[in-house]
């Protein structure tokens, strides 16, 4: 092997992508929902769906879960859980507490003037925080749709300070081992305020909160030309990147296939959290998760070529030399600086990582593997008649 191949090989060793098992349900955009027939319905047809995926790339252990979509019993749900994950070989990943379905949310969740609906969504997030402790899940990642619409409408202090407050509490609830992880969006549903709008809010609070909250990065949540790897590169100075929401976009938070509009973007990330890694010489802690809508390709197939992209793009990444990148850039010398990462992005990683795959069992192209398999023609003839059935007006 040569040392581009050792690089590939120890890069592929390291690298765990979570996938979201609301990934594999019918889902939409606010115009209506085109619903599939292979999709799953149910929480074990998503550990099942979610299993083949594994099953072909072998790099997706752990599928996040949703609390309000996955846990319909709340923590009585959990044992439940545990025994599909058992069954389908997976484990439990981040459990997403569901503050922003709920009708009572209408005016948001910690940020509401109203403290008896703080109060409710505390006890949501407490009990996330069990359902977590119960399946041996590590992180709890907290997304808010809390915002306005309208100038004027809400006391934006007064709603800092409410969500001070119950992410502190949260934070005391948390045991020892567990992790919680606050995501910002700048935009969507709330459009003229959201209480979490960027890193340095989501920083803010996590810092307020308590040692073991971090921030969550959702790649989607940005504006227009935002430079991303920069957020990246501040948080892992500041030890405050707790994970990723991957995910492409072209406009907004479309919740498109990672890499497929802007594949250097990703590389860059990387890149950042690869170089800190070099330079630091330790692992940064940070959970890698799919946050995708695929309401239009096949779902199964999307995750697999999600994580195959994202094995393409972090592999890349790492065969930056850093060495020579640090150097350059003390020369100042630019072009060189810039041909490292363009040198190691145009490379073509695909030979290697099949041969990676060979090593571990793998099949060789975890696509058609899984196309050849029959799985997708089982569950669409066993799952076509009830999913027909579904409603796919949004109103
Ligand atoms: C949000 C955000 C959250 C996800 C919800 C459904 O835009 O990305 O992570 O849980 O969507
Ligand atoms: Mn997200
Ligand atoms: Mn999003």
């Amino acid at each position: 092997m040569d040392s581009a191949e050792t690089t590939i090989f120890r890069a592929l060793d390291a690298f765990r992508v979570e996938i979201p098992s609301w990934g594999f349900a019918n889902t939409g955009t606010r115009f209506g929902k085109f619903t599939q027939l292979a999709a799953a319905a149910t929480t074990e047809e998503k550990f099942s769906d979610a299993a083949q995926v594994h099953r072909v790339t072998g790099v997706c252990p752990t599928v996040a879960l949703h609390v309000l979509w996955d846990f319909p019993e709340g923590v009585n749900s959990a044992k439940n859980i545990a025994g599909l994950a058992a069954r389908y070989g997976m484990q439990p990943g981040s459990i997403n507490p569901n503050l922003f379905q709920d009708q009572i949310y209408k005016h948001g969740s910690f940020g509401n003037p109203d403290p008896e609906i703080r109060k409710q969504a505390l006890q949501h997030t407490i009990d996330s925080i069990e359902i977590a402790n119960k399946l041996h899940s590590r992180d709890i990642s907290m997304w808010f749709a809390d915002g306005s619409n309208y100038p004027g409408t809400a006391n934006i202090r007064r709603r800092k300070k409410w969500f001070e407050g119950a992410l502190r509490e949260t934070h005391n609830r948390l045991y020892s081992n567990q992790r919680l992880l606050v995501e910002y969006k700048p935009f969507e549903p709330a459009f003229y305020h959201t209480d979490i709008a960027d890193w340095g809010m989501a920083m803010h609070l996590a810092q307020t909160a308590g040692p073991q909250a971090k921030v969550l990065v959702d790649t989607g949540h940005h504006y227009q030309s935002q430079n991303i790897e920069q957020i990246v590169a501040w948080l892992l100075s500041e030890q405050m990147l707790g994970g990723f929401h991957f995910n492409d976009r072209r406009y907004a938070d479309d919740d498109l296939t990672i890499g497929s509009i802007d594949p250097y973007q990703v590389f860059r990330i990387f890149h950042e959290i690869l170089y800190y890694e070099w330079e630091t010489g330790s692992p940064a802690d940070i959970a890698y998760m799919i946050d995708q809508s695929h309401n239009l390709k096949g779902k199964i197939e999307e995750t697999i070529q999600t994580v195959t992209v994202a094995q393409q793009l972090f592999v890349k990444a790492a065969l930056v030399n850093h060495e020579a990148l640090s150097q350059a850039q003390d020369r100042c010398d630019l072009i060189a600086a810039e041909s490292l990462l363009q040198d190691a992005f145009n490379t073509d990683v695909r030979p290697a990582i099949q041969q990676w795959r060979d090593s571990k069992g793998l099949p060789r192209d975890p696509l058609k593997a899984f196309l050849e398999s029959g799985y997708l023609q089982r569950i669409t003839k066993e799952r076509s008649a009830r999913n027909a059935q579904i409603l796919s007006s949004y109103a």
